[in-house]
This record gives structure tokens, C-alpha cells and sequence, in this order.
């Protein structure tokens, strides 16, 4: 990858990965783009910015072109609860910005990353450890059914085209720098702010509920190591279960106690996020992505949580 087209750089994840792309690729050779010119205040001057509607085909292939662009990192997405308020907006930005990244991926050269989500299984996905490659027909969310048709498509356009598609399955991405907005694992980053602000938290998910959550510099250190991987070791490119840690909000609300002992949780269950969440795993198999590009997190949950509340801690200091 030598020049890099961040589509979505204003969210939870382009937030982060746009600065640490530069880190790695230099800064003029990761060009931000969103909706929003307003989400990318911060990115001010560290880099290329225009401002891109991605389903606007023709400005965004001008784009493509004009930058001489190697790699588009799709990053547009309405979450799974967002989702289910507008199914039909849902699809249309979800499908939308991946078949455009697709197309004129295919049409420049470039490769394409795209993420999926643990919410590319249902219901009768097994829920422990689910496996690479296993059912996914049974999916409750427009979110996910957009997943499960990205993960398609992103292989056929590998297979019937030769465009270098690959995609990791995240899960419930935690950071401190941008807020997740609409998704049904946002509890786990809101659950901070509360503890450090308020010392106590009434979660939406109910207790007893797992699912597979990841630090933000592991999704990172995932996408560049994918994104960088051999082509000939991958078996798998649509996408790839990656894990790092599987909790639910008492094991959450325990880890937070051992800094702020004081800590109080309590629950008022939305259904709509709740149905959701029993329907995704427990906890991924990521054996694949270990073997064929060599995943390997750093942050667990202790890890993770010390670290949050620090940076939080100081972020509200500010
Ligand atoms: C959501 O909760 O919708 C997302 C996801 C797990 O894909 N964070």
C-alpha cells in the first residue's frame, strides 16, 4: 500500500486509524475523506481532506484518480441498532459505499478493506468460540444482513475480478479518542466516561450477556497486518474472526472496580439492543487469522480497562 483513500475518517474507528496510517505511511499518502468535513476537525493539517459523500460514485472515483490512490479503506456504516430505525437507509449507505468501493477498486488497481462485524452471525450460529466458517443465514439485523452480503461480495469481486479484497470481523471496538454512536456494544465504551465522571452506570445490555469486545490499537495493529499480509498464506479473505477478550457487564463493571472500588452498576435493558446481542457469539475462534496472517492481540481485559480510565481520566481533566 503506498497511497491509502480512508473513506468514513470522522467515525470510531478513521478517527484513530487515519492518524496511525500516517504514522506508518507518511501523511500525505492517507487521504481522509467523510460526509462530515465537521468529524475531521482534529485531523486538521496532519493530512489530504476532502470532503466525500461515498455513494457519490463519480466524485469519489475522481478522487481515487486525482490522488493516484492503491488501497480504499471503506469505513462507512450505520451500526446495528442505528439500523433497525431505518433498515432501508441502512442498506442503502451500508451496500452503498462497499459496492462503490468495490467497482472502482476494481476499476484503479486498488485494493479494498472493508470491516465486518460479530454481527455477521444470528441466531443459530454456535455461540462459543464460533468457528471461521460456519452459519451465518440466520441474522436478525439489517446490519448484519448487510455484513453477510459485504462478506459476498468482497469475495466475489476477489474471485471474478482479482480486486485484492480482505475484511476482519470486528468485534465491540473500546476506545477513548471518538464515540461509537448507534451500535449495540456502545455500553462498553459509555460505561467509562460514566465511571470516571458519575462513579456509577445503568447499562442497557443485561448481565450474563457475552460478547467479544477488542481495544481500539489492536483493531489498528489488525487491519495494517492484514492489509500487509502475504497474499499467498491467506485461505480466508471475507473476513476473518479476530478476538481479543469476551465479557459481559458485570465482568466490565468488576475490572472498573479495581481502580474506582466504589463503582455502581445498574440496568435498564433496551430489547432492541438486548435481542441483538443474544444473537451474536459469546466469543469468536480466531485460529485462522493467527495461522494465515499472524493476529496476535496485546490488550486483555485488565489491560484494557487501566488503560481506558487513565486516558479518560485526563481527557475529562481537559
Ligand atoms: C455494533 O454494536 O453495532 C458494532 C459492531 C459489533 O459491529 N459495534
Amino acid at each position: 500500500m503506498k497511497r491509502i483513500l480512508i473513506l468514513g475518517a470522522g467515525g470510531q474507528i478513521g478517527s484513530e486509524l487515519v492518524p496511525h496510517l500516517r504514522g506508518i505511511y507518511g501523511n500525505d499518502n492517507v487521504i481522509a475523506t467523510d460526509v462530515n468535513a465537521d468529524k475531521c476537525k482534529h485531523l486538521d493539517g496532519s493530512g489530504p481532506f476532502e470532503p466525500l459523500n461515498a455513494l457519490d460514485g463519480e466524485a469519489f472515483s475522481a478522487i481515487v484518480k486525482r490522488y493516484r490512490v492503491d488501497a480504499i479503506f471503506n469505513l462507512v456504516a450505520l451500526l446495528s441498532a442505528a439500523g433497525e430505525r431505518d433498515p432501508r437507509l441502512a442498506w442503502n449507505v451500508n451496500i452503498g459505499a462497499l459496492t462503490n468501493s468495490l467497482y472502482i477498486g476494481k476499476d484503479n488497481g486498488c485494493a479494498v478493506f472493508t470491516p465486518s462485524s460479530i454481527g455477521a452471525f444470528g441466531n443459530d450460529t454456535p455461540k462459543d468460540k464460533t468457528p471461521q466458517d460456519t452459519l451465518q443465514r440466520s441474522n436478525t439485523t439489517i446490519y448484519g444482513v448487510c455484513k453477510v452480503a459485504g462478506e459476498l461480495l468482497g469475495d466475489y469481486y476477489y474471485h471474478r475480478f482479482g480486486v485484492d479484497t480482505r475484511s476482519v470481523r470486528f468485534p465491540g471496538l473500546i476506545s477513548h479518542v471518538a464515540m461509537p454512536g448507534g451500535g449495540t456494544t456502545d455500553y462498553a465504551v459509555d460505561i467509562f466516561y460514566a465511571a470516571v465522571r458519575d462513579g456509577a452506570f445503568t447499562c442497557n445490555v443485561a448481565a450474563g450477556t457475552y460478547m467479544d469486545m477488542m481495544y481500539m490499537p489492536d483493531a489498528l495493529d489488525a487491519v495494517v497486518r492484514l492489509m500487509e499480509a502475504d497474499p499467498a498464506r491467506l485461505k480466508h479473505r471475507n473476513s476473518f474472526n479476530i478476538a481479543a477478550m469476551s465479557f459481559d457487564p458485570e465482568a466490565l463493571a468488576a475490572a472498573i472496580r479495581r481502580h474506582l472500588p466504589a463503582f455502581r452498576l445498574s440496568y435498564d435493558v433496551d430489547p432492541v439492543k438486548q435481542a441483538i446481542a443474544d444473537s451474536w457469539p459469546n466469543s469468536m475462534d480466531d485460529t485462522c487469522a493467527r495461522e494465515e496472517w499472524d493476529w496476535a492481540p496485546r490488550y486483555d481485559l485488565p489491560a484494557m480497562t487501566a488503560e481506558m480510565l487513565d486516558r479518560i481520566r485526563e481527557k475529562l481533566a481537559r
